[in-house]
């Protein structure tokens, strides 16, 4: 049978597979971190970390349903020293990403110039999406401030050492993200990963006539597969848009093989699991990899080279 390769490259970091977590699911102790380092995931990506560890909201702050997650989990974390020093402690065998959040462009300036000193850091994800700081109110998600995004890329762009990617919140209007495009395209940015959960979502309990969450009223950041046309969406418009050297890592509603298929057909060169990594446990990654492989064996197709952003308009 002929050999089927579902390896890939975001700009020159090599992955042995396609498939790893989204930062947040799984991947903020040392056993969940130690977990995804001997699964058969392609990399690994830490919980966004901030300068100082953070105790994140009130519980509870996570909910899934059949088809959706909601959280307001407020970047529990413990602090990037942690994570700097848990690399330290293990042997690394697959490529990592460590996520980054704050509340300032000084805090995640300061994170990034301590990680540049850690060899065993593959690349630096930049989440500049997360929905659920609720002290930072008035100031929002940093990636819908698109001033905001030019200078700080201009401020990280003047040290950084390692390839950097950025999470992205999901957009919802074409201008939104071709002007976002045109602001990337001018930075050596490696990737971009989208899309975060989106924000400001509610799920209510009929029998408690409440909400399922308790931080923020309720609201929270929704995932799963119910986002997943949203995803696709702003994946597709950012590679039509994109400089093809940025790398696009897919996220959102990931459950099979033919989900992973649609999103490497919309132009993503990897994809993150997020809410099924929590429902199903580390032994997704072999799953997928497995559905992956037999689809990819059914379309006659041996590389994802072979599709990757080839998505037709039906005639
Ligand atoms: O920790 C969170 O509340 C959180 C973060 Br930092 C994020 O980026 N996305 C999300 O859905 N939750």
């Amino acid at each position: 049978m002929e050999n089927i390769d579902i390896t890939t490259n975001i700009n020159g970091i090599q992955l042995s597979s396609c498939i790893m977590n989204a930062s947040g699911a799984i991947c903020r102790t040392d056993i969940e971190l130690s977990n995804l380092l001997n699964s058969s995931s392609g990399a690994i990506v830490t919980k966004s970390c901030t300068k100082h560890p953070r105790k994140g909201n009130s519980y509870p702050r996570y909910f899934e349903w059949n088809i959706g997650s909601i959280n307001s989990m407020g970047l529990p974390n413990y602090g990037i020293d942690f994570y700097l020093d848990f690399l330290e402690r293990k042997k690394i065998t697959k490529p990592v990403l460590i996520s980054i959040a704050g509340r300032s462009i000084d805090e995640i300036s300061f994170i990034i110039q301590k990680s540049n000193f850690c060899s065993k850091i593959s690349a630096l994800e930049i989440n500049l999406s997360c929905p659920n700081l609720i002290e930072n109110k008035n100031q929002g998600i940093v990636g819908y401030d698109f001033c905001v995004v030019s200078h700080f890329l201009e401020k990280i762009f003047r040290f950084h050492e390692k390839p950097i990617g950025l999470k992205l919140p999901p957009y919802f209007r074409d201008i939104h993200i071709e002007n976002m495009s045109l602001i990337l395209n001018k930075f050596p940015i490696s990737f971009i990963t989208c899309i975060n959960s989106i924000p400001n979502g509610i799920f209510i309990d009929v029998n408690k006539e409440s909400t399922v969450i308790r931080p923020n009223k309720g609201f929270g950041g929704i995932g799963g597969s119910i986002i997943k046309p949203f995803a696709l969406a702003n994946v597709f418009k950012f590679y039509s848009f994109l400089r093809k050297e940025i790398s696009i890592i897919g996220c959102g509603g990931i459950q099979s093989g033919k989900d992973m298929f649609e999103y490497i057909l919309c132009g993503a060169s990897a994809v993150q699991i997020g809410t099924q990594l929590i429902k199903e446990g580390i032994s997704v990654f072999d799953r997928l990899n497995q559905e992956f492989s037999s689809l990819l064996r059914k379309k006659k197709y041996s590389s994802i080279d072979d599709f990757k952003g080839k998505l037709q308009n039906i005639l």
